[in-house]
């Protein structure tokens, strides 16, 4: 067994994202192995998440790294993921990684496990969930939204689906058929509303959210009968986007904070909602904790913006009985070692965990191969796109490891 592998070169440059903005890349090259990572972003980015970028965008980032990173990495132990992430917080100094930005700390972190993986001859999934139990998580796909995501969507930023197929191909193929549906039942019913994409290629009309409920439950129930299949719908309301003064702004009106924690409740217990997101702005643990008291075991209370994938913060989330899921993003919290820091406390405490995309993503699939290794419940990506296919793509081969 190796126990030095050095890192020969580590380079980063800018590349374009699904929204055609730019994000970092790096390359880390190690002997005989070489590892490629490139860092999405959020449109809806909670309070405690690591900066994305240097101040000045991705450019300064980019000469950060050149100036104070990359000669440091050169030479370092690439089997030593902790030290090295540990290392690249060093080297950033702040707290929330403004200096190198959170993107290009995920970039080298991830890269640096890809090529690692690589040197070892397995995959990224093997190599990184050596101590959790490896599983295939389930698709949960966003068919309807806006929020941050569109222009003129549902206040809820997405409506999701999660088919729960025998494999995960069919699965991923169902939700699909659904998104399909959507836009048909759209377009059928909303004569002279203009139906778009999102940014996650979710269906975008001005449309209330109960009109988006309804038409993804009849979507759902036709598709459902047609393959014989169980399909669990899931929201993420990304709440503290329309919080404001204390109160929740709908487009269809406000409601008090107490009305909100019944409304979160009754998408579970009324109107079916299995996976239900940051129902509540994400400084109040103790919301939070009634919504999950309330649904009990019916529904899958989830803190994205909550969390922030930081550990500590879960930690109070646990204290607090805040949540029982958590969504996991690399680029939240800057390195691959806290992330799994985060999922192992997550674990211990029977918390489901989520690996999610960012809505402006690139094609790297890593997200797929975290999903097996964190054993989540489910992956959270759209349904259709190239840069979301490319992680439902990785895990239908993937799925070929475990028959
Ligand atoms: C979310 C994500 C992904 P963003 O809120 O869960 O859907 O959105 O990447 O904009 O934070
Ligand atoms: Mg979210």
């Amino acid at each position: 067994m190796m126990s030095h592998i050095p890192i020969i070169d580590v380079r980063a440059r800018k590349v374009i994202d699904s929204r055609g903005n730019f994000t970092v890349e790096a390359t880390v090259d190690l002997e005989y192995s070489t590892g490629v990572c490139a860092a999405p972003s959020g449109a809806s980015t909670g309070a405690t998440e690591m900066q994305a970028f240097a101040k000045g965008g991705p450019d300064e980032s980019i000469k950060f790294f050149e100036k104070n990173v990359k000669n440091k990495i050169i030479g370092f132990n690439a089997l030593d993921q902790n030290s090295l992430d540990t290392l690249l917080r060093e080297l950033d100094g702040s707290e929330y990684l403004s200096n190198i930005g959170g993107n290009m700390a995920t970039a080298i972190s991830i890269a640096n496990a890809k090529a690692v993986a690589q040197a070892l001859d397995i995959p990224l999934y093997k190599y990184v969930g050596g101590m959790f139990s490896r599983s295939l998580p389930r698709p949960m796909g966003n068919v309807i939204g806006g929020g941050r995501h569109s222009k003129n969507g549902t206040t809820i930023q997405e409506f999701l689906v999660s088919t729960q197929g025998k494999t995960f191909l069919e699965s991923a193929y169902i939700n699909t058929r659904v998104h399909k549906r959507i836009g048909e039942l759209l377009s059928d019913k909303l004569k002279g509303v203009s139906v778009g994409l999102g940014d996650e290629k979710a269906w975008t009309a001005s449309i209330s959210d109960m009109e988006a409920v309804d038409i993804i439950k009849e979507a759902t129930k036709e598709i459902s009968a047609e393959h014989k299949v169980k399909i669990l719908l899931g929201t993420d309301f990304a709440a503290t986007e329309f919080f404001k003064d204390g109160k929740y702004h709908y487009r269809e009106g406000i409601k008090s904070r107490d009305e909100q924690i019944d409304f979160a409740a009754h998408f579970s217990k009324d109107l079916g909602f299995y996976f239900i997101e940051d129902p509540i702005e994400d400084t109040d643990f103790e919301g939070f904790a009634e919504v999950t008291k309330k649904v009990g075991k019916n529904s899958v209370i989830v803190g994205d913006d909550l969390y922030t994938t930081n550990p500590e913060r879960l930690k109070k989330g646990i204290e607090l009985g805040s949540t029982s899921g958590i969504l996991i993003k690399v680029n939240q919290i800057g390195t691959l070692s806290s992330t799994v820091e985060t999922v192992k406390m997550a674990t211990e405490a029977g918390i489901s965990r989520t690996v999610s995309h960012r809505s402006g993503e690139t094609t790297d699939d890593f997200i797929a191969h975290l999903s097996v290794a964190f054993g989540a419940e489910f992956i959270k990506t759209g349904t259709i796109g190239g840069e979301r296919l490319a992680k439902l793509n990785e895990l239908i081969r993937i799925e070929e490891d475990f028959f």
